[in-house]
C-alpha cells in the first residue's frame, strides 16, 4: 500500500513540475484529490480492507490527501504570483511620458448668454415655454394687433411657406399661445430662433430672441422697469444704466425700447455705439388691450407687461463683438476664446 502511496506522490510532483498555468493546475487537482481523484477513490476501496485495519488505512489515506494537497497548493500560489507579476508587466505604463488630453468642445456664445438670461429670469420666478418657429400669420401678427397690410408688418418682414404659414419673425407668438393656453398669473419667457428678411453686420436673416410675459392683476409700467432694471444689474457691470425709450409696437401700449450704457465707452460714446453713449437691448410695453381680448383674458381685470430681446445683441454688448455674423460662420479660432475652463 505505501509503494502506491509513494507512486501517488512521485507522479504527482513530477506534472507539478512541468505545469505552467492554474488553468492546467486545477486539472491536476482534479486528477487527484477531486470527487473521482486518485486519493478519493482509496477511501472508496474501504470496504475491502480487513475492518481491524479500516482505522489506519484511513488515517494514512486522510495524510496522504493532506500532503497532496499542501503540494498542490503550494505550486498554486506559485503559479498565480508568476501570473500576476506576467500580468503587471503586460500592462507595464510608462509614467512618465506625457499625458494625452481629451479635445473638449465649449459652449457656444449665444448659449453662454442664453443660459446666463434664462437664469436671471428663472431666478425671478418665470417660466419657460417654446413656441413653434412654422407659424401661422393669425399667431405672428393678426392675434398682435397687426391685421393684414398693416405697415406695421414691415418692421418684420420675414419668409412665407404661403400666405398662412411663415417662419416667425419674432417670440412674440408665444405670449398669445400661452395666454390661450393658461389663465393669469401668467409669468413666462418664451426662447427661440426667429427669422427675418435682414442681412447686414448687425442684423442676421436667423438670429434668437427671448420673450418675457407677465400677467396679473395690476401689473404696471413701474413693474416693467423694476424687472428690466434687475435683469440689467444681473447681466451686465454694475455701473450699467438702463434708459427706456417710448416706442412703438402694436400689440403693447405704451411701448418702449430699452437701451444700456454702452460696455465699451461706459457712455461717453464710441465707434460700437455710434457715439451715442447708449446701445438698444430690447423691446418691452405694457400689452395692448386688444391683444388680451384676442387671447381670451379679460382686460378689466388683468393687465400684462411684455419684452422681447435679441441674444446676439446681448452678446455682442457683452463680449464686445463688432460684427453679428462671426457668431454664426464657426470659425474655432473664435469660438475657442469663449472657452471658460
Ligand atoms: C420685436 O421683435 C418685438 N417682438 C419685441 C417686443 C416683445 C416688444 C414684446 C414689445 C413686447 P424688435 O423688432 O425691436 O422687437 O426686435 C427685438 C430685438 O431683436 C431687437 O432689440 C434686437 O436686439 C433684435 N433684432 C431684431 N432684428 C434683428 C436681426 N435681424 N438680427 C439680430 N437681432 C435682431
Amino acid at each position: 500500500m505505501q509503494e502506491k502511496f509513494n507512486d501517488i506522490k512521485n507522479r504527482l510532483k513530477e506534472e507539478l513540475s512541468s505545469v505552467a498555468s492554474v488553468r492546467l493546475l486545477s486539472d491536476i487537482k482534479v486528477k487527484y484529490v477531486g470527487k473521482s481523484g486518485e486519493v478519493t477513490s482509496l477511501l472508496r476501496g474501504m470496504k475491502d480492507i480487513a475492518p481491524e485495519m479500516r482505522s489506519s488505512f484511513g488515517k494514512m489515506v486522510n495524510d496522504l490527501k493532506e500532503e497532496v494537497s499542501a503540494l498542490i497548493a503550494v505550486k498554486e500560489a506559485e503559479l498565480k504570483e508568476k501570473e500576476l507579476l506576467e500580468k503587471y508587466e503586460k500592462e507595464r505604463v510608462d509614467i512618465t511620458l506625457p499625458g494625452k488630453s481629451e479635445k473638449a468642445g465649449n459652449i457656444h456664445p449665444l448659449n453662454i448668454v442664453k443660459n446666463q438670461i434664462l437664469d436671471a429670469f428663472c431666478g425671478m420666478g418665470f417660466e419657460i415655454f417654446e413656441g413653434p418657429e412654422i407659424d401661422t400669420d393669425y399667431y405672428c401678427f393678426q392675434a398682435l394687433n397687426i391685421p393684414k397690410d398693416h405697415p406695421a408688418r414691415d418692421m418684420q418682414d420675414t419668409f412665407y411657406f404661403t400666405d398662412n404659414i411663415l417662419l416667425r419673425p419674432h417670440t412674440s407668438p408665444g405670449q398669445v399661445r400661452t395666454m390661450e393656453s393658461k389663465q393669469p398669473p401668467i409669468k413666462i419667457l418664451s426662447p427661440g430662433r426667429v427669422y427675418r428678411a435682414d442681412d447686414d453686420a448687425s442684423h442676421s436673416p436667423m438670429f434668437h430672441q427671448i420673450e418675457g410675459l407677465v400677467v396679473d392683476k395690476g401689473v404696471s409700467l413701474c413693474d416693467l422697469k423694476g424687472l428690466l432694471d434687475e435683469f440689467v444689474r444681473i447681466m451686465f457691470d454694475s455701473d450699467t444704466k438702463t434708459r427706456f425709450r417710448p416706442s412703438f409696437f402694436p400689440f403693447t401700449e405704451p411701448s418702449v425700447e430699452v437701451d444700456v450704457t454702452c460696455c465699451k465707452c461706459h457712455g461717453k460714446g464710441c465707434s460700437l455705439c455710434k457715439g451715442t453713449g447708449w446701445i438698444e437691448i430690447l423691446g418691452a410695453g405694457i400689452v395692448n388691450k386688444n391683444v388680451l381680448e384676442m387671447s381670451g383674458i379679460d382686460s378689466n381685470v388683468y393687465s400684462g407687461l411684455a419684452f422681447g430681446l435679441g441674444i446676439e445683441r446681448i452678446t455682442m454688448i457683452k463680449y464686445g463683438i463688432s460684427d453679428i455674423r462671426t457668431l454664426f460662420e464657426n470659425n474655432v479660432k473664435f469660438l475657442k476664446q469663449f472657452n471658460r475652463r
